[in-house]
């Protein structure tokens, strides 16, 4: 027979099995004891000698009957080096939390040692260090997620499968959700580490189901190349945030997928800073097409590519028609599209519209002058303004008309006026990027509600942002995505040392406490209202007179702290003092790329379009969640009694926020609200879950393989706050159970199956004492344990839930 590997909950649960348990025995005994004398055998181990007599020969055939199972068909689970020369046993150094000597250059020194031994790893305490390596290694085959499944964390070297599988087991044993949250720097590594966690959860939650384990896996590839661009840093650089929830039945296997986005940089599609690129679809598009010879169908020149993505004019056209990989990989996401389940009517609307977008950026203005009206607008190419309405499916008179001019309703009277050249130039920029942004986000809808599965489960979520960025030129962009990581930072402090600290006090312990840096007074003046960076940005918004001068006269007579400077002699820039570094940003642009206009007349275009999807993507809201309130999700999850002084933070940002696209009616919503929406919301959804943290460090700037620059890595582990993190994981007591869901995860290690102990403080020391654990604490309502501890009880536990599920198994099998 074989022992599943996931059993059934119903299976699971020893204490419902062991009721039946004796009468199960003596049917099967009195049925066919002949022909199967293994059975007795059976009957020694322990966990049945509870209930029938004491007979120890026996037990140790089932210990090696439990033994076989687990080898079934598994590579042998020893420690396999994965260096070249490696050492064979167990190192303390794979975890900083061994070192004797606690200081920066100790732990620069080990990281540095193990870098160049391709150790790319190194554990925290529970949290993983990930160095990017700039090389590919051979250490993420299936043969070494089967070396790290299910096996003490401490048999192999540190791997990011052990975090996934961490994550895993810890869903499963406790069915509780889980969340895996990866920071980082820009190109230190986070998306690479997202794909390997979603590689080897696919590989845990091994499905029946093989097509949809196929499915999940083409998800990031196709988001990706829709939301990532090349940039100064990074060749397949984030532009958008993304949390990937893995759904899991309750006994494990992948049942579905769900991605959430956020603030997708759409800015990028209608221009990109020298040295940038546009999203890597409209480059696999063209050169596909291309190579096709299909450029003329979507109305594309073959010579010169279109301007949008042509900012170092001829390279493109060069790599396209030299190099083949743009063609491929356009071949690589119409498999991607095909697989996850999009019809053929949909790709092909699809490609209409980046098509579509790509003639658009073509349109140029001339100014018509006439006596009467200088501030006339024509189209001098009207080919191009063809092509664009061609691929739209929409009129090109109408286009040309919502381009080059607009409605203002004034008095009840509807007057039309005309546009600027350069009105006329942000009014078709501005199209494009509602075209790019609201597609993305049909396109992540899209496959939520091909690969959803509203079956109840339990879920994984792996949050992949953009990381810190620091650019020669930065802007509103940069200023997000800086703002984003400064809450996933408050989030990692939150967990790893704040909540901490303050239940050693509310329980009564002795705890030594560690300092770490506190970016709260950073995120206040960035979220606070009113006068916080983005509610000021918004206020200033709102005045039409408004310029990007007056807003950062408004920032620096309003913001009046250390975290903000505004450097002398450049009127435009402003400094900001961010727990990654100092950022100048520029502020051209921030009053234009906050307020995000969509002129109505061309969405009353748009809704014309014969191209369905079009029509949809301009007709109704787009699907997100509407009102929610983050705190109240916090507090419930952290089960705490009293809202905290921490939270303050989230109560004052707490707030009542729709989407944008749902205020036709309301007031209009600007980047930052929705900017702020969308962190909430974020937060919203990885509270609920236990998270597990990922640590991306990027060892050089020239994304060289095996240099290590010491300084570099120095400035990311004080800001990270690592040396922190490794006190307080040394010290503290990084898990802390209430007794009474201590005693209900645990009372299998001390208790009989059936009975139903009190979850008191005495049980949970009974648990304790009988699981041979030293240095836990008990506070006053909860027990405290050290990191390592969670994996030695769960293991114990696993040993435990086990034997039952081998005896039911077998008892299964045995009666057919
Ligand atoms: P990021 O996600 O952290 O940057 P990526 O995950 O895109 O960074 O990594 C940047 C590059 O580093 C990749 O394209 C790979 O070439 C290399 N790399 C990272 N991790 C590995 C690995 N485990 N093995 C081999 N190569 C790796 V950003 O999205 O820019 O914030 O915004
Ligand atoms: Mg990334």
């Amino acid at each position: 027979f074989k022992i599943p590997r996931n059993p059934p909950p119903t299976l699971l649960h020893p204490e419902k099995w062991c009721r039946g348990f004796n009468h199960f025995i003596s049917q099967c005994l009195i049925k066919d004891f002949e022909k199967r004398p293994s059975v007795t055998h059976l009957l020694e181990h322990p966990f049945i000698k509870q209930v029938h007599g004491k007979d120890m020969s026996l037990q140790k055939q089932l210990a090696e009957l439990i033994q076989e199972q687990q080898q079934l068909g598994s590579v042998a689970k020893t420690r396999r080096p994965y260096h070249v020369d490696g050492a064979d046993k167990y190192s303390l150094d794979d975890d900083l939390v061994n070192l004797e000597v606690l200081d920066e250059d100790t732990i620069i020194h080990q990281l540095q040692k193990r870098y160049a031994d391709l150790q790319i790893y190194t554990y925290v305490g529970d949290i993983l260090i990930a160095l990017n390596p700039f090389q590919n290694l051979s250490i993420y085959s299936p043969q070494f997620s089967e070396l790290y499944h299910g096996v003490k964390r401490s048999s192999n070297p540190p791997h990011i499968f052990a975090s996934a599988d961490a994550a895993y087991q810890s869903m499963v044993t406790f069915s509780k959700d889980q969340c895996i949250v990866i920071s980082g720097e820009s190109g230190a590594g986070k998306t690479e580490s997202a794909h390997l966690i979603v590689q080897h959860l696919t590989f845990l939650g091994k499905a029946n189901n093989r097509a949809l384990r196929e499915k999940i896996l083409q998800v990031n590839p196709l988001v990706e190349a829709f939301g990532n661009a090349c940039t100064a840093i990074n060749d397949n650089s984030s532009r958008f945030g993304k949390y990937l929830e893995m759904m899991f039945t309750p006994t494990g296997a992948v049942m579905g997928a769900k991605i959430s986005e956020y603030l997708l940089e759409k800015s990028r599609v209608i221009k990109q800073a020298v040295g940038e690129k546009n999203f890597h679809i409209f480059y696999y598009i063209y050169a596909g097409l291309y190579h096709q010879k299909k450029l003329s169908e979507y109305r594309l020149p073959d010579k010169k590519p279109p301007r949008y993505i042509d900012n170092e004019t001829g390279k493109v056209m060069h790599d396209i028609v030299t190099k083949d990989s743009y063609g491929r990989q356009f071949e690589a996401i119409q498999h991607c599209f095909r697989i996850i389940g999009f019809t053929d009517e949909e790709v092909y609307s699809v490609y209409r519209i980046l098509t579509g977008i790509l003639n658009t950026g073509n349109i140029e203005f001339a100014a018509i002058s006439s006596q009467h009206q200088t501030d006339k607008s024509e189209v001098p190419n009207p080919e191009a303004l063809d092509n664009a309405a061609a691929l739209l499916s929409i009129g090109s008179e109408e286009l040309q008309e919502a381009l080059t001019s607009h409605c203002v309703v004034t008095r009840g009277e509807t007057i039309i006026q005309t546009n600027t050249v350069d009105k006329a130039a942000d009014v078709r920029d501005a199209m494009s990027k509602a075209l790019y942004g609201r597609l993305f986000s049909w396109i992540v809808n899209r496959i939520n509600t091909l690969l959803h599965n509203t079956e109840n489960g339990m879920n994984i979520g792996i949050l992949d942002i953009f990381g810190f960025e620091n650019f020669a030129r930065n802007s509103f962009e940069q200023l997000c995505i800086n703002i984003a990581n400064e809450q996933i930072q408050f989030y990692f402090n939150q967990h790893i040392f704040a909540l901490e600290q303050m239940e050693y006090q509310s329980e009564g312990i002795d705890a030594t406490t560690v300092e770490y840096e506190d970016n709260r007074p950073l995120l206040d003046m960035f979220l606070q209202k009113p006068m916080g960076l983005l509610s000021l940005l918004d206020e200033e918004s709102r005045f039409p007179q408004a310029t990007d001068l007056t807003l950062v006269d408004k920032f620096e007579g309003n913001l009046r702290c250390k975290y903000f400077w505004r450097p002398k002699g450049v009127e435009l820039s402003f400094g900001i003092q961010h727990y990654a570094g100092k950022v100048l940003y520029d502020a051209s642009a921030f009053l234009e790329k906050n307020r995000d206009t969509l002129p109505a007349d061309i969405v009353v275009v748009l809704r014309t379009s014969e191209n369905k999807l079009l029509q949809q993507l301009f007709s109704s809201p787009l699907t997100k969640t509407g009102i929610f309130c983050i705190a109240l999700l916090t507090l419930q999850h952290l089960q705490l009694p009293t809202p905290p002084k921490l939270f303050v933070f989230q109560v004052d940002t707490m707030e009542v926020m729709r989407h944008p696209e749902e205020t036709t009616n309301m007031k209009r919503q600007t980047m930052a609200s929705y900017f702020r929406y969308s962190l909430m919301d974020l937060l919203s959804k990885m509270v609920v879950g236990q998270p597990h943290f990922i640590r991306c460090i990027k060892p050089n700037d020239g994304r060289e393989a095996l240099m290590f620059s010491h300084e570099r890595v120095l400035l990311q582990l004080r800001y990270t706050g690592i040396l922190e993190t490794v006190k307080i994981r040394q010290k503290g007591y990084s898990h802390r159970i209430l007794f009474d869901e201590f005693v209900k995860r645990y009372y299998y290690l001390a208790f009989k199956a059936h009975e139903t102990p009190l979850g008191n403080r005495e049980n949970c020391l009974a648990i304790l004492e009988k699981s041979k654990l030293d240095n836990w604490i008990l506070g006053k309502t909860k027990v405290f344990l050290k990191y390592y501890h969670i994996e030695q009880l769960n293991l114990f536990l696993r040993e435990v839930i086990g034997r039952v599920v081998v005896m039911q198994a077998y008892i299964k099998g045995w009666l057919g």
